[in-house]
């Protein structure tokens, strides 16, 4: 029958097309694993480029600027009144360290859900105009963490000022996403629109929240 001269050939084409889908889906993961997942860490340290996976300051006062920390990097500042500014993505840990440190997140960084960023010991100062998806902790001592206007949060978002009487204040335009906690002693809280939670924690805390939902743990 001619249909049945017809099919072989049919059978032929539909065989390469298969083998054609099979070599392409073959050769996607080596095309994948050819480029990068991330750029590799990039930091200068008082005028020095560092690349990861450990930086690390002086016991002294350093400046360090970030324009990427991948998920393997640890950034440390150790002692010292240190000046830490964040430009890029930061998938990994940022520790201040002792000493009275301030950390500068700008509007072109964005700290991903597990990027860390830890003020530790004494009072420190975080200046975040980024997009803020992880953990931002004040360490021991009174921080002050601002949010400024372009910040924005994300579900996971982590913001605490953990040990000492603590100021966390959002600008108003900031929608507060995931978790503000003051944590122990006495905090003030400060945000606009609460679309996640604000918790004072432990101790005589002040909340300010304009919109959204009201704050938890939080004295009137
Ligand atoms: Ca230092
Ligand atoms: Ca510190
Ligand atoms: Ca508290």
């Amino acid at each position: 029958m001619p249909h049945d001269a017809h099919r072989p050939s049919l059978r032929d084409s539909r065989r390469r097309a298969g083998r054609f889908a099979v070599a392409l889906v073959l050769a996607l993961p080596a095309a994948v694993l050819a480029t990068p997942a991330h750029a590799a860490s990039s930091c200068v340290v008082n005028g020095v480029a560092r690349t990861g996976p450990l930086i690390v300051g002086t016991p002294g006062a350093d400046t360090i600027s970030c324009s990427s920390v991948d998920a393997v990097t640890l950034v440390d500042a150790l002692a010292g009144d240190d000046a830490i500014v964040l430009t890029g993505l930061v998938d990994g840990r940022v520790r201040a360290g002792d000493g009275i440190d301030r950390v500068l997140l700008t509007s072109t960084a964005e700290l991903t859900d597990r990027g860390d960023v830890d003020g530790q010991r004494d009072p420190d100062r975080f200046e975040i105009s980024g997009r803020t998806f992880g953990t931002v902790r004040g360490g021991q001592d009174g921080d002050r963490i601002l949010l400024l206007a372009s910040a924005t949060m994300g579900p996971r978002t982590d913001i605490r000022g953990a040990r000492g009487p603590d100021e966390i204040s959002a600008h108003p335009s900031v929608v507060v996403r995931g978790l503000v906690e003051g944590n122990d002693d006495n905090d003030v809280i400060l945000v606009g629109h609460n679309a996640g939670t604000v918790d004072g924690g432990p101790g005589t805390d002040r909340c300010v929240v304009l919109s959204g939902n009201p704050p938890l743990n939080c004295n009137p």
